[in-house]
């Protein structure tokens, strides 16, 4: 099957830079492979305009997210500079289209990673770890996907707040995690979500990068997938995301 990786790619590109959201792809105009290709086209096209990657986010790791949104696999896709947001600062809502928040665990990592690692190895490939909030924003009408699809669309990247880092990697099992929205607690779960726990998404990463024949450079950002289903986001909002033990993070809306 002949797919044009370029075109699909400049089109879901522009969707974001424009904010207009696209139809979802008919059923089988692409294969998974070919959704990670036109990924890649289209940070190419963030790339191409200065913007630079600083990460990965693995998405679908926990059950919550699975069934919100009606796929069954682990996805991953690219976190680039202008994606990420101040801690504490507001978010212009203005640039995304349907912005949704979900709380997660945020990882950096000490040394490059281009090899699978098993979960005591992954912590040596670590520097520390913070409370995180990711902002999504699907560029398909109404959020809706196919797996393909979400893939093809970087798995809907759109935000990054990151709150303090530690290196109490020991506190990331199990532990509580809720989201406020202007006090009102509208997200609540555990990292034990995060398939069983938050160190096996830098497991699967590991693994994910291997099999694309990919380096990590040390310093990259490794957002491990949200806990909890995602809660839409509007103007005027104080949000903040909490896991227990490791701390807050927040952000204003604009
Ligand atoms: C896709 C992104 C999934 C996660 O943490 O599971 C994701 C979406 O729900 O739009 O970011």
């Amino acid at each position: 099957m002949s797919v044009d990786i370029q075109s699909i790619a400049a089109q879901l590109d522009g969707a974001a830079l424009h904010r207009q959201a696209v139809p979802q792809f008919a059923p089988g105009s692409f294969t998974l492979a070919q959704a990670y290709d036109i990924q890649r086209a289209s940070v190419a096209c963030r790339q191409a305009r200065g913007d630079t990657v600083c990460g990965i986010k693995l998405g679908f790791t926990s059950r919550a997210k699975m069934v919100q949104m009606g796929v069954d696999d682990l996805i991953w896709g690219w976190l680039t500079r202008q994606m990420r947001e101040e801690e504490a600062a507001t978010v212009d809502l203005g640039k995304y289209i349907h912005p949704r928040v979900e709380p997660e665990v945020c990882f950096l990592t000490r040394r490059a990673i281009d090899r699978p690692l098993n979960a005591l190895e992954a912590v040596d490939y670590l520097e520390a770890v913070a409370p995180a909030l990711e902002i999504i924003d699907s560029r398909y009408q109404d959020f809706r996907f196919s797996l393909e699809d979400v893939v093809a669309d970087n798995c809907s990247s759109a935000g990054v707040v990151v709150g303090g880092w530690s290196r109490d990697f020991a506190a990331l099992g199990n532990a509580g995690v809720l989201v406020a929205q202007d006090g009102r607690i509208t997200l609540t779960g555990s990292t034990a979500a995060i398939l069983g726990h938050p160190l096996r998404a830098v497991v699967q990463a590991a693994r994910l990068v291997a099999a694309a024949e990919l380096s990590l450079p040390a310093g990259s950002l490794i957002m491990a997938g949200a806990a909890t289903a995602a809660a839409a986001l509007a103007p005027g909002q104080h949000v903040q995301g909490q896991i227990n033990g490791l701390g807050k993070v927040e952000f204003f809306t604009g």
